[in-house]
């Protein structure tokens, strides 16, 4: 599956994975043995390659002529691809989706090999040895398209209400690849509103990005309880002819900030959340569909709204299943934990930067994502990571303007980049990392944000807290690691942030026990993060309906 909805109607398109591809290593003991496996997946679930860091070349082949495009939904980490031997794409970081054009492809069968690397090295500054797996793989969709002269690059609609009305901007890009100029003229439709556009001339090679701004009369809100969806249909008409399209779902919501408060279609809202990383013991990272939907589900049956994707893009069906069933999404870039020394890797920055250049464009139309976040637990209490944070932040405000912004700090009461986001945010651990009494710790900490920093005045989210309890242990006294250990802290956790006032609410770390990097075996028993409220297997740990009584006591908006 490519999305949970058709994106063309006239652009042919063929999804290249869902089925075998030949696989074989470049190292190890199992290098240059050729396997037949399936796609998309992470080679860490064959049973030769388990633990395999290195690089490992997938192909297969395809009948196509003429102007072709292959998207990359994602490759783990870094791939370098070639069609018929020759290089047409080379991409950094498993979370994010590329692309390549391949024009007046001769009429055959072509070979397409993708070399997959997950090593760690100085080359990688965002997947380096973590709390989390850098797996390898094709771990998302591989999409071939056949392509006219003049194609739909992207369609972005921004809803707002002015007057109290709904209205939308319409932004298309379309590009000519051809070597000579074309006329064309572009008709949308949106929420049942059709529009003409004004034939325009595309130059050759070139890009052209037209905008409209349309009204409308009677609309449903896209909102956790009622997550309704319009498609937008876009067509290319070139001589009368209907040459490509692009289909995209949209909501009609709005996100603002207002003071402390988080505010969805006039609605404060209080976020009762779970962090999730993109992690399975049969998938690795390649969730199928029918996994990642029943993640959604336990989200849903433990009563909470959201969804933290930690920490980094997810997969598109991930998001086609949150707008579809209501569940709001913090979506980050990918980082986790870096400090001033791997921030100063030269790779980071265009690195971490390329990351949000290439999410926000590529996720911008999803009603599900109302907030932005970036560099989970960085060297946001440093000068240096301070000038970071606000490039990057800089950056989301050249591609969106729709959302708030905000990052995860760890940093206590030494963060010096409160006052970049619209939104502060923190990750604490009190009954885990310390013994502090959860609403001391807190409170101490929300007032000194109020007093001391720039944060003050914003609203302020709890975006981990947690404890570690291993599916199954238990023992006379509860100690740390036992789920009833797990379960009473979660009690205390939760409630204390749910009563701190001003506080908009609480990501619980985390969703599932996931698999970590080997270097991190002394820290993480069994080599994975416990603090899951189920463990890998979606087991339920006593914490769960801990986590369910009192999520399902919360209601999603604060109408005091
Ligand atoms: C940090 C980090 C998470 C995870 C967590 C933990 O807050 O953001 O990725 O490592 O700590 O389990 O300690």
């Amino acid at each position: 599956m490519i999305r949970t909805f058709s994106t063309h109607n006239i652009r042919p398109q063929e999804e290249l994975t869902g089925c075998l591809w030949e696989f074989s290593a470049c190292q190890g003991e199992f290098a240059n043995k050729t396997y037949q496996v399936a796609t998309p997946s992470c080679w860490e679930n064959y049973p030769d390659f388990s633990g395999y860091r290195g690089e490992g070349i997938y192909k297969t082949s395809f009948q196509a002529s003429g102007n072709i495009r292959l998207e990359f939904k994602g490759v783990s980490h870094t791939a370098t691809v070639t069609l018929d031997g020759k290089v047409i794409a080379h991409h950094y970081n498993a979370y994010t989706s590329f692309s390549a054009i391949v024009k007046e492809l001769p009429e055959g069968v072509h070979e397409l090999k993708i070399k997959a690397d997950n090593r760690f090295s100085e080359a990688s500054a965002l997947h380096i040895p973590n709390d989390y797996m850098s797996y390898g793989g094709i771990s998302r969709p591989v999409v071939l398209e056949k392509l006219k002269d003049v194609y739909i690059k992207y369609v972005h609609v921004t809803p707002y209400t002015k007057k109290g009305s709904w209205n939308a901007k319409i932004v298309i890009a379309v590009e000519n690849i051809d070597s000579r100029s074309h006329q064309i003229t572009l008709k949308t439709e949106l929420a049942g509103k059709s529009l003409e556009w004004d034939t325009v001339d595309i130059g050759a090679e070139s890009e052209l990005i037209l905008s409209k701004e349309v009204a409308f009369d009677d609309v449903e809100v896209w909102a956790p309880e009622n997550p309704k969806l319009y498609n937008v249909v876009a067509v290319v008409r070139e001589e009368g002819m209907e040459i490509d399209d692009l289909i995209d779902r949209f909501g009609f919501r709005e996100v603002k900030v207002e003071g402390k408060k988080i505010v969805l279609n006039g609605r404060t809202l209080r976020i009762k959340g779970l962090c999730r990383h993109e992690d399975h013991p049969q998938f690795g990272c390649a969730l199928p569909y029918s996994a990642i939907a029943a993640d959604i589900e336990i989200t849903k049956h433990l009563g909470a709204n959201s969804l933290r994707t930690a920490h980094y893009p997810n997969d598109e069906i991930f998001l086609d299943l949150c707008d579809e069933q209501g569940i709001l999404v913090w979506e980050e870039n990918h980082a986790r934990g870096l400090s001033v020394e791997n921030m100063k890797n030269p790779n980071f920055r265009p690195q971490a930067e390329q990351v949000i250049r290439e999410m926000i464009p590529m996720h911008y139309n999803h009603p599900c994502i109302y907030i932005w976040g970036i560099l989970n637990e960085c060297a946001s209490d440093s000068e240096y990571g301070k000038e970071c944070y606000s490039k990057q932040f800089d950056i989301i405000g050249e591609l969106d303007t729709t959302r708030p912004r905000s990052f995860a700090s760890c940093k206590f009461k030494s963060d010096l980049c409160l006052g970049l986001p619209e939104v502060v945010s923190y990750n604490i651990y009190p009954l885990w990392y310390h013994d502090t009494p959860v609403e001391e710790y807190l409170k101490d900490l929300y007032e000194w944000v109020q007093k001391e920093t720039e944060g003050s005045g914003k609203p302020f989210l709890v975006t981990e807290i947690g404890a570690g309890g291993i599916y199954g242990y238990h023992n006379s006294y509860n100690s740390k690691w036992t789920e009833e250990y797990q379960a009473e802290t979660l009690e205390k956790q939760i409630t204390a942030v749910m009563s701190q006032p001003g506080c908009s609410g609480v990501y619980i770390w985390q969703f599932c026990d996931i698999r970590v990097s080997e270097e991190w075996f002394w820290v993480r028993p069994r080599t994975m993060n416990n603090k899951g409220v189920v463990d890998e297997y979606r087991r339920k740990k006593l914490a769960y309906n801990v986590v369910k009584r009192l999520f399902e006591s919360y209601q999603t908006y604060d109408e005091k």
